[in-house]
């Protein structure tokens, strides 16, 4: 041991005076926020945790990621703009309610596409998933490779339980601020209000509307059986993450920190899509237990209402025949 080391150890006060001044030395060359709308229980925030700390260990402290869950940093749609000037550095994002700006992002969403899991990750992490960051980084932003999981939306209310298409007639339902979303649910007969998800629990405690839709695993962490009382298992649409950066603040880091940066994240969205599936196995009889009560109507006669409202023709046609194709090169033929 060196002797000012050991002079150091034998003082406490000495020690403590240290203290500033290694603060000083470990303050991190590049402190980056992170914005999401999810509380910090849910599986994309202990992730992202997790993450963070692996970052500041494999970049020697030199890179911190700040979190900020609970759309502490405002709504998406505030947050989105944020990310566009730089005040936000990263944001994960609905490909729905990033289509506002790259409208091809929403096509993950179009209803009943997706059956499971498996055609989810085959599509997002190949060419489809590829087609769709390419039109993100179009617009100017940057996108992480691996989209992290939301997952199947199912439909609450504290009406009535949706038993088939006709419980949507007039039902006052609350959907993200996304074009497809009003449309799907217009398409089916129901009033969708747009709304932003850090106002969705407010809104629904007040009955400013009847229903919301969301996964499992936001129903339970965003504690939405408080004041929702059915829950259909409809499964009528996947939903996923892109974790997004602002180009110009990704590229003042120097290389070898955007490959830890990416490396760590990428690598927490896809524990995060395991823990989602996980928490999907799990929580309906946790849910049950808080009191929701639960149905699962079949998909077939909503997807139907859907075809013949021109909900797919309507779409496809926005898409495009190249996207739509990329869509259904994975899901089978949908119109
Ligand atoms: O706003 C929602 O419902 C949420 C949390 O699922 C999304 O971010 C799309």
């Amino acid at each position: 041991m060196n002797p000012t080391r050991r002079k150091l150890m034998a003082g406490g006060s000495a020690i403590l005076a240290l203290a500033p001044f290694q603060r000083a030395l470990a303050a991190p060359e590049f402190r980056y926020k992170y914005a999401n709308n999810l509380p910090p229980s849910h599986p994309m925030n202990m992730r992202a945790k997790q993450a963070a700390a692996n970052i500041l260990r494999d970049t020697k402290g030199r890179f911190q990621l700040d979190i900020f869950p609970s759309s502490q940093l405002g709504s998406d749609t505030d947050t989105l703009s944020q990310l566009r000037a730089g005040a936000v550095e990263f944001f994960t994002l609905s490909g729905l309610i990033l289509s506002t700006l790259v409208p091809a992002a929403s096509i993950s969403g179009i209803g009943f596409a997706f059956p499971n899991y498996d055609t989810v990750w085959k599509a997002l992490d190949g060419d489809l998933g590829a087609y769709i960051r390419s039109e993100i980084q179009g617009k100017g932003l940057v996108v992480m490779d691996k989209i992290w999981d939301n997952g199947f939306r199912q439909v609450t209310t504290s009406t009535k339980p949706i038993d088939g298409p006709d419980d949507f007639h007039d039902l006052k339902i609350r959907v993200p601020v996304s074009p497809l979303w009003t449309s799907m649910f217009k398409a089916l007969g129901a009033a969708p209000a747009s709304i932003n998800f850090n106002e969705v629990y407010s809104s629904l405690q007040t009955k400013v509307v009847d229903a919301q839709e969301n996964p499992l695993a936001i129903i339970d962490t965003a504690k939405l059986y408080e004041v929702q009382k059915y829950c259909s298992m409809t499964n009528h649409m996947w939903d996923g993450f892109w974790f997004l950066g602002n180009r110009r603040a990704w590229e003042k880091l120097p290389k070898d920190i955007q490959a830890v940066v990416a490396k760590h994240i990428n690598a927490a969205g896809i524990a995060e899509r395991t823990d989602v599936a996980a928490l999907d196995k799990q929580l309906q009889s946790k849910l049950a237990g808080k009191g929701m009560i639960f149905n699962t109507p079949a998909p077939g006669p909503i997807r139907d209402a859907l075809r013949k409202a021109g909900f797919y023709t309507e779409w496809q046609k926005k898409y495009g025949d190249k996207a739509w194709a990329l869509l259904e090169k994975s899901v089978g033929k949908l119109a």
